[in-house]
């Protein structure tokens, strides 16, 4: 269903965006790969090629850069211009510091990434959709985004803010073919939590200590069965959490 659509993966070089590549490669997609980790894009894309033989075309981006994002869009060779589907993947949290003694560069982080970079993106690739009468948009969004927890403040606003303007944008295509998708997971195993941390492993590392995190696989092939249903079927939001994780505030650890 999917084989031969042009799909562009943010954040393609960690986690979700990189099993993303994964799992859509095997269903015959072409990958357009962005993040901001060059040489990692470049081993995934090689490995993907050689795999799958598929065409990949990885390049560094910043979703941040509202210019370079523009100039990358409009540099893209003419068989890479027309996207199928995009997924609104690239994103991170910083500290998890109350709001009162929080660090406003990684606020500024946050939103530049997870709100404006998403932001960039869709505008620059929807226009494309709609006037070839196709395309679906999947927004990665996040437990966070449904409920707030101690320390997640800056965070949980801007997974909030991806629901809500998946909500909007839905209400934006009506009456054209193309489908939003947002997708809320609870704790996954990834980079997300080092980086949050700032590279402390052992702070990282306790985030899923005694319970069964989803992986980034798991994310992906929810990714890959909202994007496979007939064009008359649009998921327009769907949470995935561990079994052991009730919402952003509960979760079960073993002893
Ligand atoms: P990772 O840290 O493993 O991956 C994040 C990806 O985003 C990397 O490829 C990174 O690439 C990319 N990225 C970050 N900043 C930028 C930027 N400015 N421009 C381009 N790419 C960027 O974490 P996850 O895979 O877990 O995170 C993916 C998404 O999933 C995020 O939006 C996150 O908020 C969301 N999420 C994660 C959950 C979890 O528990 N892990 C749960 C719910 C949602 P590079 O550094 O090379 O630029
Ligand atoms: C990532 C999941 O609960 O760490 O969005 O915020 S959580």
């Amino acid at each position: 269903m999917l084989a031969g659509e042009t799909v562009l993966v943010t954040g393609a070089s960690s986690g979700i965006g990189w099993e993303c590549a994964q799992v859509l490669a095997d269903l015959g997609v072409r990958l357009l790969l962005v993040a901001r980790r060059q040489e990692r894009l470049e081993n995934l894309a090689q490995e993907l090629q050689t795999n799958y033989k598929i065409p990949c075309l990885p390049q560094a981006l910043d979703v941040r850069d509202r210019l370079g994002v523009q100039a990358w869009f409009q540099n893209l060779p003419p068989e890479w211009q027309c996207i199928d589907v995009v997924i609104n993947n690239a994103g991170l949290s910083r500290g998890l510091d109350k709001l009162y003694e929080g660090d406003i560069d990684d606020w500024e982080e946050m939103i530049d990434t997870n709100l404006k970079g998403l932001l960039y993106i869709t505008r620059t690739v929807l226009p494309g959709m709609i006037h070839r009468g196709r395309g679906h948009v999947v927004n990665i969004g996040s437990i966070a985004g449904l409920a707030a927890y101690p320390g997640g403040n800056v965070y949980c606003a801007t997974k909030a803010a991806v629901r809500i303007l998946g909500d909007a944008l839905k209400q934006d295509l009506l009456g054209t073919p193309v489908r939003v998708t947002t997708i809320n997971p609870g704790l996954v195993a990834t980079e997300f939590s080092p980086v949050r941390f700032h590279g402390d492993m052992e702070r990282a590392q306790q985030v899923y200590q005694g319970l069964t995190p989803l992986t980034g696989r798991d994310v992906a092939e929810t990714v890959a069965f909202c994007l496979t249903r007939p064009p008359h079927v649009n998921i327009q939001e769907l949470t995935l959490l561990p079994t052991d994780q009730a919402n952003a505030l509960l979760v079960h650890r073993r002893e």
